[in-house]
């Protein structure tokens, strides 16, 4: 697993080449600007990053979960938040692959693979965030239709985006009343609000969605009534893996950035590399970093293999890589002293970007709560 191989290299090298060529020129600028890359999301597309584990019948690549965390660590080297951002698409489209019909694949997957559409996921609403099994937004049955009443919050992509895989209550029981529908942009009655103005990932919209009697076809749900918690969760189990590895990507540019910076800036006398505590800085990132990703891996292998441990060993990874990703981003930018908090060197945007991963695609804690039940559990 450790040892790449040439097709495994390839793969990482050019989500590398794209990160370098198309994203880290911009990322500064796009961050202070707020601007949404429309258009390199799509040459992302044509690339083969819309769909990297949808099946290749329908437009995907085909590609593991192993492939994907280099993937996200790669293209998050060139800026976290548009990285991010293609996660989220990448999950919403694996959610209609794994869950849709024929049918609704071969409506929706060929232009979300190739990103001429993109996909927001819509789990989270104004009160209800880590209970996810208590959402609210309500779907009724009006013969061929569900009529959606109900708001969802801080939905990323919304209003730049061109379909919803949105999570609606069907029934009072719970997790199990929850259903999944894919909802377009342009239904009547769906309307967004305002672009939330934020700490980072200003590179992509955060929007409300306010859905007044929005009539969507039951020919859009996902899988049967009630079983939207579970294809909401199995969406997470990637997208957190994701998440992780678009922190790890964030913090190795910032780490790598660190070296050459302490070598040619000098004080008492010498340069600050020679320092060995600052050494020593330098050698607990790499080994933070080192063992997040290692981590991160495993848990990627235990996805793909479908491993009964694969829920818990997706959140130890979340929460251990996406902490260590801002401890380390954080750490190296207080090595390049009062220029690491300036935005042209791009350190502090990396940090703003980070710390949100430990929020997001279910809290830290929740993440901890995952684990903690998986041992406890009789
Ligand atoms: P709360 O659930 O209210 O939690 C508040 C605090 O209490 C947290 O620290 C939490 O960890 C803690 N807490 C809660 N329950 C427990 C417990 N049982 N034990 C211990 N601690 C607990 N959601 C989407 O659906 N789609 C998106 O695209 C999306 N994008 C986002 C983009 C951004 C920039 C942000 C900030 C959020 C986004 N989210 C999205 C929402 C995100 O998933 C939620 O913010 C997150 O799940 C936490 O929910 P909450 O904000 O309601 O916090
Ligand atoms: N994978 C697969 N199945 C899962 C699962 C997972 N990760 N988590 C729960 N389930 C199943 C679970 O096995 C159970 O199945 P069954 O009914 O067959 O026994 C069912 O779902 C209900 O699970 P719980 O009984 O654990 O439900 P509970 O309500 O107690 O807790 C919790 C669930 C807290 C783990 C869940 O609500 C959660 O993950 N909350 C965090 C929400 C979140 O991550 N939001 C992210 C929004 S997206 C985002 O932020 C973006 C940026 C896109």
């Amino acid at each position: 697993m450790f040892t790449l191989d040439d097709d495994e290299r390839a793969i990482r090298d050019t989500a590398r080449e794209f990160a370098d060529e198309y994203l880290a020129p911009h990322a500064v600028e796009w961050d202070q600007e707020k601007h949404f890359p429309v258009d390199v999301l799509r040459k992302s597309g044509a690339v083969g990053l819309g769909g990297i584990y949808v099946s290749e019948e329908f437009g995907g690549s085909g590609l593991r979960r192993l492939d994907a965390v280099r993937i996200f660590e790669e293209l998050a080297t060139g800026c976290p938040a548009v990285a991010a951002y293609i996660s989220i698409h990448n999950m919403a489209a694996w959610m209609i692959d794994a869950y849709g019909d024929d049918e609704q694949r071969r409506r929706w997957l060929p232009g979300l693979t190739a990103m001429d559409l993109l996909a927001s996921y819509a789990l989270t609403e104004p009160g209800v965030g880590s209970d996810a099994a208590a959402i609210t937004t309500r779907a009724v049955r009006d013969g061929d239709d569900y009529i959606v009443n109900g708001a969802k919050q801080f939905i990323s992509g919304a209003g730049s985006n061109d379909v919803y895989v949105m999570m609606v209550r069907t029934q009072d029981t719970g997790a199990r009343g929850i259903s999944t529908l894919v909802i377009p942009a342009d239904t009547p009655g769906l309307e967004v609000g305002p672009n939330e103005k934020k700490m980072g990932w200003n590179a992509q919209p955060t929007r409300q969605v306010i859905l007044t009697d929005a009539r969507v076809p039951v020919a859009n749900r996902l899988g049967d009534e009630g079983d939207g918690f579970r294809i909401a969760m199995n969406g997470l189990n990637g997208g957190r893996l994701n998440i992780a590895a678009c922190s790890m990507g964030g913090a190795q540019i910032a780490l790598d950035k660190t070296v050459p910076y302490l070598a040619q800036r000098s004080a008492f006398g010498a340069p600050l590399l020679n320092n060995q505590a600052l050494q020593f800085e330098l050698a607990d990132m790499r080994t933070k970093l080192e063992a997040a990703r290692t981590l991160l891996w495993r848990a990627a292998a235990a996805l793909d293999a479908d491993a009964p441990d694969k829920v818990e060993l997706c959140a130890m990874a979340k929460r251990f890589a996406t902490d260590s990703g801002f401890e380390v981003a954080n750490a190296a930018l207080q090595l390049h002293g009062g220029y690491g908090y300036l935005a042209e060197y791009g350190l502090e945007k990396i940090v703003r970007d980070l710390r949100v991963h430990q929020i997001l695609e279910g809290t830290n804690e929740i993440m901890r709560l995952v684990v903690a039940r998986s041992m406890t559990a009789s």
